[in-house]
């Protein structure tokens, strides 16, 4: 690679994580259950009936963590807070002892200088609220914005960036309509209703911020490019209909005031009628949008497959990681151009970005990890021709700083910059750690030299 590939001076390097991935002791101090602890120790629900009852017990070892972080050199760090900790049955009483954890975790952070981007909603509901309806009451904005303003006034001064909730397509259709997720629902009528509260959700705490006189605080979505398999009419039919349902459910609203019109099709008589004052209220950009980027869809109509009538495909020809994804990186440029485009140049950050692929054992205390170097390598290089195209991007954050607990793939796949050995939780660095530091260091300059196979060289 001869072209240079810089970022502006005050571009954060980050990474990401979730509570209930990386915590443990989800009861500790008085916390309340949530649905994923309730679901996974629900028999059948996880692979191999991993739980996070351990995770990388972060909760206990978070100093050691931000050690690390140090020792890459981020700038910055996403975590999300554990909803039942601070509020255990939800709503209500404090909990300070929970609240007491992410302080010490904001200090550590600002100690070392490290920038604090903090989620406030990453999956993990509060099994009491999910007992009186969950996302499907209609109150639940409110218990949202309630929640959040505890926690503006709880961190606020210190924490500077702030994301609403991450995924929200997440929530509503794996954990509401194909189940994988928690609660484990599979109900078509159930899931636009739940994607219409999160998003008001998301609208109230912008507003409950906005309040405080503070600007930055954003929704963080994931997003793919949609490509038909071929130039039937039917399969680019089917790639338009998953982009409405992936791409622009959740960001035209916000951005326009109405969701795509493929929605109503989609969803038939389990679409609801929404009221417009509801869609003025959604319309809430916040302050930036995260962008959570793994791979592209390839899209083959499909009669069968409802609600979409599409779906994806892998093909033969690509390389894919261990999720199944395909390694795309051209699509991160294509996904941050796009947004320029219908939204009107939006500041972005990428909130999420990496790839799980079966490491071999450590050897000497180090893991070899070479197809995660040059995910990372060529997906850097990608947001950077963004970059250089008038993309307003402000940061990037790696998925993830540990190996975790992969949701309803328990422990088998692996995403981390560090492995986490299970017998003893030592967090062992990755090449992928060393190759993200440099990054770091240089700016993005150390990935205008020529790419080799990277060397353990630690
Ligand atoms: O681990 C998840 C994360 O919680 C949300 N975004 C995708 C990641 C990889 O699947």
């Amino acid at each position: 690679m001869t072209r240079g590939a810089l970022f502006p001076r005050d571009f954060l390097w980050g990474a990401a994580t979730s509570a209930y991935q990386i915590e443990g002791s989800p009861l500790a101090d008085g916390a309340g259950p949530s649905i994923w602890h309730r679901f996974a120790h629900s028999p059948g629900r996880i692979a191999n009936g991993d739980t996070g009852d351990l995770a990388c017990d972060h909760y206990r070892r978070y100093r050691e963590d931000v050690a690390i972080m140090a020792d890459l050199g981020l700038n910055a760090y996403r975590f999300s807070v554990a909803w039942s900790r601070v509020l255990p049955q939800g709503r209500g009483t404090v909990n300070h002892k929970g609240l007491g954890f992410y302080q010490r975790l904001v200090d550590a952070l600002l100690e070392r200088g490290i920038r604090p981007m903090v989620t406030l909603y990453h999956w993990d509901l509060s099994a009491t609220l999910h007992d009186r309806g969950g996302w499907l009451n209609p109150d639940s904005p409110n218990w949202f914005a309630d929640y959040a303003q505890v926690m503006f006034k709880a961190l606020g001064d210190r924490v500077p960036l702030w994301i609403t909730i991450n995924e929200p397509w997440v929530v509503a259709v794996l954990g509401h309509l194909e189940g994988q997720h928690a609660p484990g629902h599979r109900d078509l009528f159930e899931t636009p209703r739940v994607a219409h509260h999160l998003l008001l959700a998301h609208a109230r705490a912008v507003d409950v911020y906005r309040g405080l006189g503070r600007h930055r605080i954003g929704l963080a979505v994931n997003l793919e490019p949609q490509h038909p398999v071929s130039d039937a009419r039917a399969d680019r039919e089917a790639a338009t209909r998953r982009d409405a349902f992936i791409n622009r459910w959740f960001l035209d609203p916000l951005f326009q005031g109405r969701y795509p019109h493929e929605m109503a099709s989609i969803f038939g008589p389990a679409w609801p009628d929404f009221t417009s004052e509801e869609l003025a209220l959604i319309r809430a950009p916040g302050d930036f949008i995260g962008v959570n980027y793994y791979s592209r869809g390839c899209v083959r109509a499909d009669p069968d497959a409802t609600p979409l009538h599409a779906v994806r495909v892998s093909r033969p020809e690509a390389l894919n990681t261990a999720m199944g994804w395909e390694v795309y990186p051209e699509g991160l440029t294509q996904t941050l151009l796009w947004l320029r485009q219908r939204y009107a140049n939006p500041p972005i950050y990428i909130t999420e970005n990496g790839a799980a692929f079966d490491d071999p054992p450590a050897r000497d205390g180090l893991v070899a990890d070479p197809l995660r170097v040059a995910y990372l390598r060529d997906h850097i290089v990608a947001a950077a021709k963004a970059l250089e195209q008038g993309v307003d991007l402000r940061g990037y954050f790696a998925w993830s700083l540990l190996d975790n607990f992969e949701w309803a793939e328990g422990y088998s796949k692996r995403f981390g910059l560090y492995h986490v050995d299970p017998r003893d939780q030592r967090r062992l660095p990755k090449a992928s750690a060393r190759f993200y530091r440099e990054v770091i260091a240089s700016n993005g300059a150390s990935l205008t030299q020529e790419a080799e196979p990277y060397s353990l060289g630690f």
